[in-house]
């Protein structure tokens, strides 16, 4: 396959990179592009040099896939150029999420939905792509009627700029802020833009995109999320509200044996998912499993991921392994 990996220079990016090494992902050309900026550096990938190149040049070679992690607007503009060449855009960005044409895909959920005539695909937002991992197998068993969810997000989710802030605030130098205010010591109940409706942009992603990947409109999300000085991960803390009643032991043992998910919950040895544990691995973890004792078939749980791996770059070379093995491309 000759693969486009776009927005190769980025934290995404890189990351998309090391996972395509990782899993030995059929390469047989590999084009890194970027931004006019950063065209002619230079890139390692398995021990060999690359050149990065601009979008134009990237689009005239017709890659068989491009994985994008460039931002919204360079996938508004470019990825339906690529998709005209003939290329699969896979795309990380938010720009086709919730368009009713593009599928919106978590592989272990909704792979099935894909067809050869899907040209642009949708990765989901980091915070849905764990939250959907944990809920889906619950979903299936008893039903969910309502989630409520209050995001722990990591400042890797909003970019170089942001790691940056948090490494100088904790060096005690000044520098660029990515932030309206400081991240170090403080949280910051501000993801993404706000909306009119008084949401940030990443709580209403929270609240939609599950919907459309598990295709069912008949459960509600609400979202609260937060930006805090962690950089390996996001955290979630999640009330469930079921139509049907759940046995403890049994939700333990359906999300310990969903691919994908692994469950960290041993109170007596202090075990519970934390983004220290979830950096750099692609499992989604969940622990502090608990009944809501306040209502009935209520549970609550705390989930963690790497937002970088599984919650963006992972996913998305999950669905280009998915596509070649399937003959989609
Ligand atoms: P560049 O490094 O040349 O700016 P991050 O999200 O970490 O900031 O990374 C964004 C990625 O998207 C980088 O690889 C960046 O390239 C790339 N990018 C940003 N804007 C454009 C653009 N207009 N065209 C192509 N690539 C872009
Ligand atoms: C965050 N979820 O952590 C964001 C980052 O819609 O793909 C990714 C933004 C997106 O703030």
């Amino acid at each position: 396959m000759k693969v486009a990996v776009v927005g190769a220079t980025g934290m995404v990016g890189e990351v998309m990179l090391k996972v395509l090494a990782e899993r030995n992902f059929p390469i047989t050309e590999l084009i890194p592009v970027a931004s006019e900026r950063s065209v002619g550096k230079k890139l390692t990938y398995k021990g060999n040099d690359y050149t990065v190149v601009g979008l134009e040049t990237a689009v005239s070679m017709k890659p068989d896939i491009a994985l994008f992690s460039a931002g919204g607007d360079t996938s508004l503009e470019w990825a339906p150029k690529f998709a005209q060449a003939g290329t699969t855009v896979v795309d990380n960005s938010s720009a086709w999420r919730m368009d009713p044409t593009k599928k919106l895909v978590v592989p272990e959920i909704n792979a099935s939905v894909l067809t050869k005539d899907d040209k642009i695909i949708a990765n989901p937002n980091c915070s849905t792509i764990q939250l959907v991992m944990a809920l889906n197998p619950l979903h299936k068993k008893y039903k969910m009627k309502r989630v409520v969810v209050s995001t722990y997000q990591s400042v890797s989710g909003t970019g170089v700029k942001a790691v940056k802030q948090l490494e100088n605030e904790i060096a005690g130098i000044e520098g660029e802020m990515a932030y309206p205010y400081p991240i170090g010591r403080n949280a910051l109940p501000h993801c993404d833009v706000f909306l009119e409706n008084g949401y940030t942009k990443e709580e209403m992603k929270l609240a939609r995109e599950p919907q459309k990947i598990m295709d069912d409109r008949t459960f509600s999300v609400s979202a609260t999320a937060v930006r805090i000085p962690t950089a390996g991960g996001h955290s979630e803390s999640v009330n469930v509200e079921f139509e049907n009643d759940f046995d403890l032991t049994e939700v333990r043992q359906l999300l310990s044996q969903t691919p994908g998910v692994v469950v960290q919950d041993d109170l007596a040895n202090n075990a519970y998912p934390m983004p220290i544990y979830a950096h750099d691995k692609d499992e989604v973890f969940v622990g502090r499993i608990r009944r809501d004792e306040t209502q009935p078939n209520t549970l609550n749980m705390w989930i963690v991921a790497d937002n970088l791996r599984k919650g963006a770059a992972t996913n998305t070379v999950q669905i280009a392994e998915y596509l070649i093995e399937n003959n989609l491309v």
